[in-house]
């Protein structure tokens, strides 16, 4: 396990939390098994379709707004319940969903973001499952702009970002030409129930 050296963040790397041929045979599975969409992002009042695949399953209440965008979970499929109780077990934190991506080559990509939605609540534990072609991920901090730090996420790694991680610093998956392989990518979130609508009377 290593602790990335990052300042007003905590960034953790398990390069082989799965073996090998465990990554492959899960990569293969979802591959089949998941109903990949193109989701639609608004960018700058734009609305456009995502640069890459994505599925978001979860308990029923785990309902997700990105992106200008609001998803419902699908249910869980054996697979992802099994990977998930790992993750648990290894971040020590109770994940309600989980986005999927996929990048169907090095031309599929994921920009600048952080994942600080309000319903993940201020300090959220994000713990992120790589499965197939090795990416980077780019860090930047959002104040401090030219402190940088670029991880290789691996098959079979997983990465978890906690405490002020995503007030402080922006992530992406940058396109790139040397990748021709698929990857997907597994990050687990607690989503918090809706808050109660409050009428006034
Ligand atoms: O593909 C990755 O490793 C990053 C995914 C990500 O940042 C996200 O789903 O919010
Ligand atoms: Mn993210």
């Amino acid at each position: 396990m290593t602790l990335l050296d990052m300042p007003e963040a905590t960034v953790v790397l398990q390069e082989r939390f799965l073996s090998e041929v465990q990554a492959l045979s899960l990569l293969d599975t979802l591959l089949e098994d998941i109903a990949w969409e193109q989701h639609r992002v608004r960018l700058f009042g734009r609305e456009m379709p995502s640069p890459r695949l994505s599925a978001w399953h979860g308990d029923p209440e785990a309902v997700y707004r990105y992106s200008g965008f609001t998803h419902h979970p699908r249910p869980w499929t054996p697979h992802l319940l099994s990977v998930r109780a790992a993750v648990e077990r290894a971040a020590d934190t109770a994940f309600n969903s989980v986005l999927l991506n996929r990048y169907r080559d090095g031309q599929d990509a994921m920009g600048w973001h952080a994942d600080d939605e309000p319903e993940l609540g201020p300090e959220p534990v994000i713990a992120s499952v790589s499965l197939g072609a090795s990416r980077k991920m780019r860090f930047r901090h959002r104040t401090h702009r030219e402190w940088v730090s670029d991880v290789a996420l691996g098959n079979g790694s997983l990465l978890v970002m906690a405490g002020s991680t995503q007030r402080y610093w922006l992530h992406s998956v940058p396109r790139t030409r040397t990748v021709h392989d698929e990857r997907i990518n597994l990050t687990f979130r607690l989503i918090a129930p809706p808050r109660q609508e409050r009428t006034l009377s």
